[in-house]
């Protein structure tokens, strides 16, 4: 039986007190814990707009608005899972390549522990050392929700790390099998004709935004389902997936995209999947509005959440 719970806005105001991710309290030891909540203040990758190193502060406080039972199956995953804010990953600002290593090493530990990590960055490069550390038996299904594939080779001459990188070099390093991949929500113009034709080559199932309304919710849903299957699977959703009318807090927006609401539905089909581990990306709050963004990071964190244990 689960024994930690989020502070009750019931006895103490939702505005008081230190924020912390859905006002659950801080531990840093792994020992008891089921999941774990952890922030990933690292933008080093973003290769357009910064400030994704904003992200967990700004999402921790957003989501003391979050309430503990999920609005349609009444369930909370607090009842039968001992979940924590673990407080944020080391990170070097000033240089990446060690960056990664502190990030591996991190998820490495929380890995040894047996706790199932949900992690609030960040940009999108911090999935790749996350998946270092994850995948260290043997390479994940992956489930990404983003309107750019983020497979591309390399940037300004070569340059291998960046976040429109991490899932060609999770491939190549054999962290992520490319015919358990999916990614839904592709959209905006492309530098090159052939952009998504080396993830293609590699059996990666893309499907752009234009497929998702033509198929519909239920056929895309049911592909993901039987392209992953009961492989253990790692569940990355970017930000900039969602439309930046209602998620505008990003670096990289692309409009013509998802609403809340889908986005919502599209996490809660993914229940029966097996996760292992999930990350929120790509918020920027030097770029929100009324702190909107990070209000829909904190609720799409929870229904992760509530998908990684089954309470939706
Ligand atoms: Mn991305």
């Amino acid at each position: 039986m689960a024994t930690i719970k989020p502070i009750s806005g019931m006895s103490n105001p939702r505005f008081a007190d230190v924020a912390t991710f859905f006002r659950l309290p801080i531990i840093k030891d792994l020992k008891n814990l089921d999941y774990c909540i952890c922030g990933v203040p690292w933008d080093g990758g973003t290769t357009n707009r910064a400030g994704a190193r904003h992200g967990p502060r700004e999402i921790r406080n957003a989501s003391s608005l979050i309430r503990t039972y999920h609005p349609v199956s009444l369930k909370s995953p607090y009842d039968k899972y001992n979940v924590a804010d673990i407080g944020d990953c080391p990170v070097n600002p000033a240089n990446l390549e060690d960056s990664l290593d502190k990030i591996k090493n991190f998820y490495s530990n929380i890995l040894s522990s047996k706790t199932i990590p949900l992690s609030i960055g960040g940009d999108h490069l911090v999935s790749l050392p996350i998946l270092r550390a994850l995948a260290k038996d043997k390479p994940l299904a992956l489930f990404q929700f983003d309107s750019h594939s983020d497979t591309w080779d390399s940037y300004f001459g070569g340059y291998k790390y960046t976040h429109g990188t991490p899932f060609r070099r999770a491939i190549e390093e054999n962290l992520i099998d490319p015919k358990k991949y999916v990614i839904v929500g592709i959209r905006g113009g492309l530098y090159d004709p052939n952009d998504l034709t080396w993830a293609k080559q590699q059996g990666v199932t893309i499907i752009t935004i234009d497929d998702f309304y033509k198929m519909g919710m239920e056929e895309v849903m049911s592909i993901v389902k039987d392209t992953i299957g009961d492989t253990e699977a790692y569940l990355t959703f970017d930000i900039d997936g969602i439309d930046p009318t209602h998620a505008p807090g990003t670096g990289t927006p692309e409009v013509g995209g998802f609403n809340v609401r889908e986005s919502q539905q599209i996490i809660r089909h993914l229940k029966n999947i097996n996760f292992v581990g999930a990350d929120v990306v790509e918020v920027s709050p030097p770029f929100d509005v009324n702190n909107m963004t990070s209000l829909v990071a904190a609720t799409i964190a929870f229904e992760i959440l509530c998908t990684m244990t089954k309470s939706n």
